[in-house]
């Protein structure tokens, strides 16, 4: 849909003249677009997201915890003497001083855009993911301060996986756009890998493995990198902070980094889990997220890879079979290649399963 976005960023506290407005980035939930102003001779860039409301029907709630996640690690970023334009994301309110702005039915908000910096769908440089995984060690260990009684949960079950897969069996058994008989191999394997549903909930409602303030969905393209001179800047993208596990943030970001391809590949003979790249986030990851880490997390690293690699393959499965309407897709069938890259990966995490649980234990 095209908007009038001239009105709309001129609804926002962004300085200058509106120059114009583009569709940006490759976010599978928000419509995201870069704002260009012009203040005098100077070009100023803004990020304005249409919030998916399909999914966040709360936004209210989202930006009261976007506000105070944002406030705390700009806190934290001028503490430790860093730069909070650029080390963390900044809200840039509607003139009314709302953090959002209503119109058309629909909500937008606008962010400070992260000069001279870059996100990655895929790892090209081994360096850039290690500092993807002190970022988030880093983030983790920030939130480890952060009092989770004032955070909404947004998305209640997000990473529930035996809710997941109820919704799974539920839009098989509906096969509202008659794609069932299609996907019956995609369907056989996620059924026979099912006892895997319950690996670390069960351990959570146990007590054993703790929740925490996460982000819950730590892929590269949700951090930005300084692109003069490679370092982590900031981990954006944080509609999903709320309890979760270690084990599954650790998990998200190994279930897309340390693919061989892009998450969409096609060609499946190019899809491989990456096991020297497994190795540098682990480091790079224990490196910043601290002490506090149990045992029993520690422990169950591995098992939220291969959990967060099922899970998202079912997701994708899922949203296939009831027509495309979560993931944003650019071309059919996009969904199903996304299944099948998750699909081969989790296969090649089990095949080495041992390996990375010892790796992933060894202090
Ligand atoms: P989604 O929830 O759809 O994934 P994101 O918030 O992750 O949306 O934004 C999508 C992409 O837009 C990011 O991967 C990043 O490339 C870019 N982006 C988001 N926020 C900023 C920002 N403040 N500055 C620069 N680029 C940004
Ligand atoms: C979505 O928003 P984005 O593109 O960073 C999704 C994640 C999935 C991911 C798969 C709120 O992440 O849970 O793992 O796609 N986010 C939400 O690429 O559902
Ligand atoms: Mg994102």
């Amino acid at each position: 849909m095209e908007y009038n976005f001239k009105e709309i960023c001129g609804k926002f506290a962004a300085e200058g003249e509106y120059e114009s407005c583009e569709r940006y980035g490759e976010g599978h939930i928000n419509a995201t677009y870069k704002l260009t102003m012009r203040q005098g001779g100077k070009a100023v860039r803004y990020i304005l997201q249409q919030i998916n409301t399909r999914l966040f029907t709360d936004v209210d709630k989202l930006m009261h915890n976007i506000e105070l996640v944002t406030s705390f690690c700009r806190a934290s970023v001028i503490k430790r003497g860093g730069d909070p334009m650029r080390e963390c994301l900044n809200v840039v309110p509607t003139k009314e001083g709302k953090s959002y702005l209503n119109y058309a039915g629909k909500s937008f908000r606008m962010y400070v855009f992260i000069e001279n910096a870059v996100t990655y769908q895929i790892v090209r440089d081994a360096r850039d993911f290690y500092e993807s995984a002190v970022a988030f060690g880093n983030f983790a260990n920030l939130l480890a301060d952060f009092d989770a009684s004032q955070l909404y949960e947004i998305l209640p079950d997000f990473h529930n996986t035996k809710k997941r897969y109820e919704n799974f069996k539920r839009a098989v058994d509906r096969d509202i756009c008659g794609r069932k008989a299609q996907v019956q191999r995609e369907i056989d394997w996620m059924e026979k890998h099912s006892d895997l549903c319950g690996k670390i909930v069960d351990k959570i409602a146990g007590g054993e493995i703790p929740l925490r303030v996460t982000h819950n969905d730590t892929k590269l393209n949700n951090v930005m990198i300084d692109a003069a001179t490679g370092k982590a800047l900031a981990v954006i993208d944080l509609d999903t902070v709320m309890p979760g596990s270690l084990c599954y943030d650790f998990g998200d970001s190994i279930r897309f980094g340390c693919n061989s391809a892009a998450e969409d590949e096609a060609d499946l003979s190019k899809v491989h889990f990456r096991l020297d790249l497994y190795k540098t986030y682990l480091e790079g990851y224990l490196s910043a997220v601290g002490d506090f880490i149990t045992k029993a997390e520690r422990e169950n690293l591995a098992m939220g890879a291969v959990l967060m690699t099922y899970e998202c393959g079912m997701r994708f499965l899922t949203d296939y079979l009831e027509n495309d309407v979560y993931f944003h897709t650019t071309r059919e069938g996009q969904n199903l290649d996304r299944t099948h890259t998750q699909m081969r990966l989790a296969d090649e995490m089990l095949e080495n399963f041992d390996s990375l649980q010892k790796l992933a234990d060894v202090r």
